[in-house]
């Protein structure tokens, strides 16, 4: 029957969309290929106090994607766990300089 012959059509239609958007093979801003979590160490400043600190760790937080953020005021660095397949750098840098602060990529370790 042409209507389930169609259904099928749709189903591989979608199955092959999806394959395009979500290709096998993430590759994080620093070049580095990880499959479901990476850790990376922001510089920011302007954080003064410890609320500072929970204000930067809960925005962080709220992201989709973060798993695990430790804030540390003394060394000017909030220290992020994240899937890098639900949240980009970006993402993470634009949270912190969303409430004021003013985050930067970490200098990479040069090859
Ligand atoms: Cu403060």
């Amino acid at each position: 029957m042409t209507l389930r012959a169609s259904i099928g059509a749709a189903v591989i239609a979608a199955a092959a969309l999806v394959m395009a958007a979500f290709p096998f093979e993430y590759t994080s801003a620093e070049g580095v290929a990880v499959a479901g979590s990476t850790t990376v160490s922001l510089h920011v400043e302007g954080m003064t106090c410890a609320s500072c600190k929970i204000a930067v760790r809960t925005a962080l937080s709220k992201l989709d994607g973060v798993r695990n953020t430790s804030v540390d005021v003394a060394n000017k660095s909030a220290t992020i766990e994240y899937d890098p397949r639900k949240v980009t750098l970006q993402q993470l840098v634009d949270a912190v300089n969303r409430l004021g602060y003013q985050a930067s990529l970490p200098a990479q370790s040069g090859s």
